[in-house]
């Protein structure tokens, strides 16, 4: 028996030193240690032996069970080490005293735009809410003025979940949620509501060079006593002369929306053709921008509003589209593109 064992540690020691890697160390292990293993083995020849052998035997065998075990641990940690160093040698050289890359990635324009925009607003006094992307009917249309069944629903059909909830098709579809949370500051302290409240929009649409299935807008609302159209033309134009820094042709058209009466179509003169006409602007030289208008009497009453007390009015920004005029971005897809190459390129210059 013990020249058993002693064969058994020559035959370890051998494989040991001529294992060179931690998968090959473990089938070691299993041959050795392992349920059926050859140190398993030997305690199953003790029903040979007699009671006194069967002691000094025993014993020996969990002494080689304990040195099988602390050789395989000890060479496990050697091949660690090894493959360690072995990937760490790998490894490009890193000098810590270079300076920083310059390729550090940068804001995507319509995140600049929006910002441009937030600043703009809250220097007029605008709180800038964020609001969930998934809505309710009522939140998205029902709220506004656009009952079930109601025509204006088919211009924005959008993607539905199946508990009946939706992507929200405009950010509009927050404006009950803000005159709920502003209303009471508004009667009991007098204060205006003046909110803003950019967000991801979803349509199921055909894309085209001016549409996209995804896209960015940015509601505002101001309500208050003897709010009229000329604040929100005063508001609008005050947005984009700080936007574009320069002065831009702009023109209101009537628009109807079941949520604002009456309503308007403020578009901006096509800054990539300069008004000539391209696939940008759908070849009419203008690009819709901003609907607007003072808001619907039944809007209000359904945010909690008495519309006999206030008026006010809403706007709602196409982010994105103003995030291609400001850039120059002749097509909307490219900003969903995640094309580093193209979408790196811009910088918040202001
Ligand atoms: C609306 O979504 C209304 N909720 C806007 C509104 C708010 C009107 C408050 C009155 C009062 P419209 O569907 O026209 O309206 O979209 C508004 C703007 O979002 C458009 O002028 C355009 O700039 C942008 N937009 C709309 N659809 C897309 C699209 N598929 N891709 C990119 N931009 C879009």
């Amino acid at each position: 028996m013990d020249e058993k064992i002693i064969d058994l540690k020559k035959e370890l020691d051998g494989e040991l030193s001529a294992c060179e890697n931690v998968a090959d160390l473990e089938n070691i292990r299993v041959k050795y240690l392992g349920k059926k293993g050859s140190v398993t083995d030997l305690l199953k020849e003790m029903k040979n032996l007699s009671n006194e052998e069967k002691k000094t035997f025993g014993q020996k065998v969990n002494e080689l069970k304990n040195e099988v075990s602390d050789k395989i641990t000890e060479r496990m940690n050697d091949l660690k080490k090894k493959e360690l160093e072995k990937e760490l040698n790998a490894m490009p050289e890193f000098d810590v005293s270079m300076p920083p890359s310059l390729d550090r990635g940068s804001y995507h324009p319509i995140t600049l735009v929006q910002r441009q925009c937030e600043a703009v607003f809250k220097s007029m006094g605008f709180a800038v809410e964020d609001y969930s992307e998934v809505v309710t009917d009522y939140e998205c249309f029902e709220a506004l003025n656009i009952p079930k069944h109601h025509p204006a629903r088919d211009m924005q059909d959008t993607y539905y979940l199946e508990n009946g909830q939706l992507l929200k098709s405009h950010t509009s579809a927050a404006q009950n949620a803000i005159y709920k949370k502003y209303k009471d500051a508004l009667v009991n302290e007098g204060k205006p509501i003046k909110a803003i409240f950019p967000g991801r929009c979803f349509r199921n649409e055909a894309t085209d060079a001016c549409h996209e299935n995804t896209f960015f807008q940015m509601e505002g609302v101001m309500v208050d006593k003897d709010i009229s159209i000329s604040s929100l033309i005063f508001f609008m134009k005050t947005m984009l002369s700080e936007v574009f820094k320069k002065d831009i042709k702009v023109r209101l058209r009537p628009g109807f929306f079941p949520f604002v009466e009456p309503g308007f179509e403020l578009d901006i003169s096509c800054l990539i053709c300069g008004g000539d006409g391209c696939p940008s602007c759908k070849h009419s030289g203008w690009l819709e921008l901003c609907p607007c208008g003072m808001i619907h009497p039944e809007v209000l009453k359904a945010g909690g509003i008495d519309p006999e007390e206030y008026t006010g009015f809403a706007f709602g920004l196409g982010l994105t589209r103003l995030a291609m005029m400001k850039y120059g971005v002749k097509d909307i897809r490219d900003l969903n593109s995640g094309s580093l190459k193209s979408l790196s390129q811009f910088t918040d210059d202001e």
